[in-house]
């Protein structure tokens, strides 16, 4: 039988002797859910883990694109697309996506991640040279202005490729570098760090009636095989993000138990991105059909993956984000 250990994550002061940092971090545990496939979830003491499984969970992470992964980043989302669910449009215009990158920079964002094809549940595939056309040169253009990190969000190793020539720092591909078999080869070439996300199926099915197992172990599962994929073409475990993929084949309550269970990918021994923001799910529950008007529920969101040790979390709405971010810390702190 397979256990997974989810760590019971807490912070504050009142700290017992013999806490675990969480990934090197300032939140801490001393307790995790055991998890198996079939049995029922127990609570058990950290201590009582073998060493392999309890040392990715308290591990320090590296460095990624020059920012520290002890504490939260936030990054903000710029889509170069006529058609991305939530801001579809706005930044399709090069002009207007360099503006929309100085406003996120200025609002406080760590690192920005441009995409230039949309995969919204049903969006249909953009051919390489569009995708190049409408991200390589805002990439160039915000390069020059100054030295903020920058991701390319692409399935695409034609279109990661002209990025990082651009000056993109990381790769995040929502296909989990299943689509392009190109993708991993270059990414190891260039030494930039990458992201790996889940999803069922592609975009443009995904969300016809998507079936697990069990959501939370499937999709750990899947990371774990996609990052020893990745090590074996040549990416170091320090240079992978993971990303249970919220939204890219999941109903509400899949979405759900993976937020839950978001603490458990700790595991991985790789930092977590969490991209929730303004998706379906937060529109059903929050009562909000306006994609744009769910920065609150979104926000909510990503407080909650915080507390579970997330260390970036992809945002529309930057400025409010960052707002909430300081005074979580600032409590979580004092
Ligand atoms: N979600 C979207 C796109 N890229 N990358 C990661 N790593 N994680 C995510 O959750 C994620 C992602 C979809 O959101 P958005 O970019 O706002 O929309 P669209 O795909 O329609 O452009």
């Amino acid at each position: 039988m397979t256990f997974y250990y989810r760590p019971l994550v807490q912070h504050g002061p009142a700290r017992p002797d013999g806490a675990l940092p969480l990934a090197g971090g300032p939140l801490w545990f001393t307790h995790v859910e055991a998890l198996a496939r079939g049995h029922a979830p127990q609570v058990i003491p950290a201590d009582d883990l073998p060493d392999h499984d309890l040392a990715p969970l308290i591990a320090p992470r590296a460095p990624l694109a020059g920012l520290a992964m002890d504490r939260p980043n936030v990054m903000g989302i710029l889509n170069t697309t006529p058609d991305s669910f939530s801001d579809g449009g706005r930044h399709h215009d090069p002009e207007a996506a360099l503006a929309g990158a100085r406003a996120m920079i200025a609002a406080g964002a760590d690192i920005l991640d441009i995409g230039g094809e949309s995969t919204r549940p049903g969006a249909q595939e953009v051919p390489a040279e569009e995708e190049i056309a409408r991200t390589a040169p805002v990439i160039a253009a915000i390069r020059a202005e100054g030295a903020t990190p920058i991701s390319i969000d692409t399935r695409k190793a034609p279109v990661a490729r002209a990025a990082l020539d651009a000056g993109a720092d990381l790769v995040n591909d929502v296909a989990g570098f299943t689509f392009d078999a190109d993708l991993a080869p270059l990414c190891a070439a260039r030494a930039v760090p990458v992201c790996v996300m889940h999803a069922l199926g592609d975009p443009e099915t995904m969300q016809q009636d998507p079936r697990y197992d069990d959501v939370l172990l499937d999709v750990y599962d899947f990371l774990a095989a996609r990052i020893a994929a990745l090590e074996a073409q040549g990416i170091p475990r320090a240079r992978i993000v993971t990303d249970p993929g919220i939204g890219f084949g999941k109903t509400r309550n899949h979405n759900l138990a993976l937020l839950g269970g978001l603490a458990l990918f700790h595991g991985l021994g790789c930092p977590i991105l969490l991209g929730a923001s303004r998706k379906r799910f937060i529109g059903t529950i929050g009562g909000e059909p306006r994609a744009e008007a769910r920065a609150p529920g979104s926000i909510a969101v990503g407080l909650a993956g915080l507390a579970q040790g997330v260390q970036l979390l992809r945002v529309h709405d930057v400025r409010e984000t960052v707002q909430a971010l300081r005074l979580w810390q600032a409590v979580r702190d004092n």
